[in-house]
């Protein structure tokens, strides 16, 4: 069981948007993030300004806006000061080093410029850390490696995992952790996840309490599954708070506390399990 406090664990990041994440997560007790993935910036704001107080992060898939404009993002930063959140914005990189680079600081979204977080595909080998952090790194950004996914019969398994890993002990100022089905710091260890002294974040999708899946290979564990279970930090939810009527905003951040409560429930029993 992986014991270590949020708290006690910022000392083992020199990476600022790690810290700023585990910090985050203590002041507001709140290990949950939730995945904003709808496609006008009105129902964009109005889920992120009712899930707001209850989140350690929001992330973002902001190529699937069809309005966007420069702005919106403006307007996420201030969200992000006035509720204490991180900003993730889940672009899943895989390219050669110098088109990832590109893709990142610049085109419509400059990603680089405002999401604390962002993540790539290892598929293409260490460049495409290289890539991102001859972009990031300068910035203060952290990066997450796709270890695993949540999709029924996806490919990241076995030595894939396994390369992920090595590709993340190798940039420990830029790669912060993983996007992960369980804990990665045994993977290619012979001790277990609390005693190799080592610390990666784990960031978990496919989290609901009501539903299994969504038809389309999505597949779901509780928040205790996958926080107590297995050892993962911060739970990513993204319509199972928001569901499918984005106006009804008291219910959305009731599913938002309710998921909140979950988590921090779930990390509590872990410590002291
Ligand atoms: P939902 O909770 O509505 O299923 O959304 C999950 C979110 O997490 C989506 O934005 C998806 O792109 C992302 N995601 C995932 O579901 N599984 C993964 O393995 C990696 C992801 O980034």
């Amino acid at each position: 069981m992986y014991k270590h406090s949020y708290a006690s664990r910022i000392q083992n990041h020199t990476n600022p948007a790690a810290r700023l994440l585990l910090e985050i997560m203590e002041r507001k007790q709140s290990n949950l993030a939730v995945s904003v993935d709808v496609t006008k910036a009105q129902d964009f704001l109005a889920i992120i300004d009712a899930v707001g107080p209850y989140v350690c992060m929001i992330k973002t898939h902001v190529d699937v806006i069809e309005d966007f404009e420069p702005s919106l993002v403006r307007t996420l930063q201030a969200l992000s000061a006035k509720y204490d959140f991180c900003i993730f914005e889940d672009r899943k990189f895989a390219d050669i080093g110098n088109t990832v680079a590109l893709q990142y600081a610049s085109g419509v979204y400059k990603i680089a410029e405002w999401s604390h977080l962002t993540n790539a595909h290892p598929v293409p080998g260490p460049s495409v850390v290289t890539g991102l952090k001859s972009v990031g790194l300068q910035r203060g950004r952290g990066l997450l490696l796709l270890a695993e996914m949540s999709t029924a019969g996806a490919l990241t398994t076995g030595s894939y995992t396994e390369d992920a890993v090595k590709m993340a002990r190798a940039n420990r100022d830029f790669v912060v952790g993983f996007i992960a089905q369980r804990r990665m710091e045994s993977v290619g260890a012979s001790k277990t996840d609390d005693t190799t002294g080592e610390d990666f974040l784990i960031l978990t999708p496919g989290v609901g309490l009501d539903v299994k899946g969504d038809g389309m290979g999505q597949q779901y564990r509780t928040p205790r599954e996958v926080v107590v279970g297995a050892g993962c930090d911060v739970i990513i939810v993204g319509r199972g708070v928001y569901g499918t009527d984005y106006s009804l905003t008291a219910k959305i951040a009731g599913q938002a506390k309710r998921y909140q409560d979950e988590g921090w429930k779930a990390y509590l029993e872990r410590l002291t399990a």
